[in-house]
């Protein structure tokens, strides 16, 4: 769809105002929430990431583009949200120590969130400590990290190495971001792995309700 396409362009080009515009147009026009954020916002982001990789565009291309998808969101997140029932788990999220890129894990966060697991973000560059920590006061069933750099993937299995250590039976971890894959997931123990928001819904569920997490 043409739209779609010029919503992709929009959002690589970093024109916030234009990115908000369509995206509730599409919307209004009846288009699901999903589909707006998978054909026209993240491809948006592959066009910056690519000529990023070419040499065509810089950081701060790279920064304006983030905030023109961070604006279109603003339309997208309470379409994306439930209905405001109480959650029935509690999951930690976060972007590891040393990576800044928020945006995947702003989507996990907010599809958690709208599949009524309650979630704790804390942010981006967060310790191995502070998940840690983060999940034991808030009881949680499950700690989600995202990672966009292959220099940043490493400190997943710090993390990992300290949760298995902090004796925190039954807390299942989660981990994805563009570099990781299933076969880093098993080997560095994660419990389970999505490649985008939607599977790390089902994935985390399917985690937490095999496993009753005992606190
Ligand atoms: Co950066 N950056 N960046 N960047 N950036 C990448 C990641 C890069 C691939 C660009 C490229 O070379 N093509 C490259 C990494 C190369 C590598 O490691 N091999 C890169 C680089 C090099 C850098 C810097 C080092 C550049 C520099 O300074 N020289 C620097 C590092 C800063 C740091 O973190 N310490 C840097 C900085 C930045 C900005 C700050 C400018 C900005 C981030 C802004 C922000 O996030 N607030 C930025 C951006 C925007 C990108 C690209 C263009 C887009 C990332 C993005 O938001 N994608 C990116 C290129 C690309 O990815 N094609 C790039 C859209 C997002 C929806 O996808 O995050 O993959 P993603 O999330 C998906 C899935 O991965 C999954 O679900 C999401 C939705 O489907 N997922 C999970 C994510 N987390 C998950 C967790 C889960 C499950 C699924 O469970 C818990």
């Amino acid at each position: 769809m043409a739209e779609l396409e010029t919503l992709s362009d929009v959002v690589s080009r970093g024109n916030r105002a234009e990115a908000k515009k369509i995206t509730q147009e599409l919307i209004d026009a009846g288009m699901a929430p999903g589909e707006v954020l998978d054909r026209g916002l993240i491809p948006g982001m592959k066009i910056i990431g690519d000529k990023f990789k070419n040499n065509q565009a810089f950081v701060p291309e790279m920064l304006i583009a983030a905030r023109a998808m961070k604006e279109a969101m603003i339309v997208l997140e309470p379409l994306l949200l439930g209905q405001g029932i109480t959650p029935k788990y509690t999951a930690v999220i976060g972007t590891v120590q040393g990576d800044l890129h928020d945006i995947g894990k702003n989507l996990v966060a907010l599809m958690w969130k709208g599949a009524n697991i309650g979630v704790v973000d804390l942010g981006t560059n967060v310790t191995p400590a502070k998940f840690i920590e983060a999940a034991r006061e808030h009881k949680a069933h499950i700690i989600g990290m995202s990672a966009l750099l292959t220099t940043t993937m490493t400190i997943m299995q710090a993390t990992i190495q300290g949760i298995r250590q902090a004796n925190l039976p039954g807390l299942k971890v989660m981990v994805g971001g563009a570099p990781v894959t299933q076969e880093f997931a098993d080997r560095i123990g994660a419990d389970g792995f999505a490649a985008d928001a939607a599977t790390a819904v089902e994935r985390a569920l399917a985690l937490i309700e095999n496993t009753p997490v005992q606190v």
